[in-house]
């Protein structure tokens, strides 16, 4: 039978609460806002995870902003595990040549993703590029990533929550947490 998933029970930790999350955006936000003064800056969210993140930095966000989605799927990995052959599902809408942008990611752990896009939007001519990621999981890093904007360095551990998902479910808790192992090792039967 297959296994239901229970959003509190399925996590072991609460690693950051939604205060701390908060708080970490409004600062972000802040030092966004000053280093883009006068510039026209586009934000690039990169879904699904990045939603909430999105969603709240740029309403912390206090100069005139374009916003931009794409959607990246990495294929041939597990639920866990990235592989580095990155889709686009969803490119972007409007050109960003001349544009100042920032990409908001939610997590950045192999790097091979972000390795990839940052390749695919600087063909697109920029005035400039850089990236802004709420959690950093450095211990499983396969490429080496700039990031200019870090919200918070986490341990190598599964986690969840704040739009970050496995197998498409627990995006929409208010904190992150770390996934009990026995969830994603559970036989699906
Ligand atoms: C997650 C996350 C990052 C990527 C990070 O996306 O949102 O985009 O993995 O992993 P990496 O640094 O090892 O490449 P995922 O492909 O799970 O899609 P999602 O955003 O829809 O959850
Ligand atoms: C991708 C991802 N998605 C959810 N939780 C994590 O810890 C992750 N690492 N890479």
């Amino acid at each position: 039978m297959t296994r239901q998933p229970d959003l509190i029970a399925d996590v072991s930790e609460i690693l950051l609460t939604e205060e701390e999350i908060q708080a970490k955006v409004r600062d972000l936000g802040r030092r966004i806002s000053d280093d883009y003064a006068g510039r026209a800056l586009t934000l690039v969210s990169v879904l699904k995870g990045s939603l909430p993140f999105m969603a709240d930095l740029m309403r912390s966000i206090t100069i005139p902003v374009q916003i931009d989605l794409m959607e990246v799927s990495s294929y041939g990995g597990t639920a866990t595990e990235t592989s580095g052959l990155v889709r686009i599902l969803k490119d972007l809408s409007s050109s960003i040549d001349g544009r100042h942008v920032l990409i908001v990611e939610d997590i950045i752990d192999t790097g091979l993703t972000l390795n990839y896009l940052v390749r695919y939007l600087r063909g697109k001519n920029p005035a400039s590029l850089r990236i802004c990621a709420l959690l950093d999981k450095p211990a499983r890093r396969l490429v080496e990533i700039p990031i200019d904007y870090r919200g918070f360095l986490i341990p190598d551990q599964f986690v969840v929550g704040y739009g970050l998902d496995y197998g498409e479910t627990y995006r929409n808790l208010r904190f992150v947490g770390v996934l009990r192992p026995e969830v994603y090792t559970a036989d699906p039967d």
